[in-house]
């Protein structure tokens, strides 16, 4: 499975026939574990995606069959990837209602933790929102604004936008917050730590503030942003960002866990999680 043929757009054949019954059985354990956690928590929008795409057929999905029911919707295909791809790389696929994700699945050692997005995180985590013709058009959006994000010096300030919506946003519904950001609804301890430990901020989404924001790779979010809706996301995004790159030149970006005198505060986090790990670490 390591150093399949490639082609210049980085995409390969998922090779569905390859998976083991190991490999089925371990996406069918993550599924039915997220799909037990996720009422009441996901946002309803996620919910609705996941069941439109009948991602529990049994086993790992076949990129063909989903992708049949997924272009009907939307317009997306689900394109198969064997690692990372570079970032012009990654855009260009957004840009063109094409979502690169991981083939290979989690070990059975790392099923709470991993480095690089696999077939769970980038399938149950990202297709569901893809669904959603709103968030469909803004993903197609944001791969435009990143391809214009590499000429302008932006690289840095689009990927924060995607960390803090795409991979871990949250949003308000009536009944409270709700997740939907894929690295939170494809991880069991980062659903239940985004929505109800007391560590993390909560802070309204605000576009210049998020993308002035760094952020964590390695461990829980020390703050969270909450879209009102998935239709201001768009709104908001959907602008040159031109005007915020060259305003944020020569400043450094706010730390994860800043809060700052403007911001529409939901929940000031203790941080008592982001405190206890860095003393671990001393
Ligand atoms: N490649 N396969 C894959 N998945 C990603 O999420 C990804 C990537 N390459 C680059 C990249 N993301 C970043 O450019 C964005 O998250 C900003
Ligand atoms: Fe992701």
């Amino acid at each position: 499975m390591d150093r399949p043929a490639q082609n210049p757009d980085f995409t390969i054949p998922q090779n569905w026939e390859g998976y083991t019954s190991e490999e089925h059985a371990r996406w069918n354990m993550l599924y039915e574990r997220q799909a037990k956690l996720l009422p009441g928590r996901a946002c309803d929008e996620f919910l609705a995606g996941l069941a439109a795409l009948n991602l529990n057929e049994g086993g790992i999905p076949d990129f063909r069959r989903m992708n049949q029911k997924l272009h009907a919707l939307t317009g997306w295909t689900v394109v198969a990837v064997p690692h990372l791809v570079p970032d012009e790389i990654f855009f260009e696929h957004l840009a063109n209602r094409r979502f690169p994700a991981g083939r290979f699945i989690r070990g059975a050692d790392q099923i709470d933790y991993i480095q690089e997005p696999d077939v769970f995180h980038d399938v149950f985590g990202h297709v569901p929102m893809l669904a959603l013709p709103v968030f469909a058009d803004h993903m197609q959006d944001y791969g435009k604004a990143g391809i214009r994000a590499l000429r302008y010096d932006g690289l840095k300030m689009v990927a924060r936008l995607y960390w803090y919506t795409v991979e871990f946003g949250l949003v308000r519904s009536p009944q409270g917050l709700r997740v939907y950001g894929s690295g939170i609804v494809s991880s069991r301890t980062e659903t239940l730590f985004a929505l109800e430990s007391e560590s993390p901020n909560r802070i309204a989404f605000n576009l210049p503030r998020v993308m002035n924001t760094d952020y964590r790779i390695d461990d829980f979010q020390e703050t969270y942003f909450v879209l009102e809706s998935f239709d201001a996301l768009r709104a908001e995004s959907f602008q040159d960002f031109l005007p915020l790159f060259k305003a944020a030149q020569g400043k450094a970006p706010l730390v994860p866990g800043h809060v700052d005198r403007t911001d529409s505060v939901i929940h000031r986090g203790t941080q008592d999680y982001a405190r206890s790990k860095a003393q671990a670490a001393e």
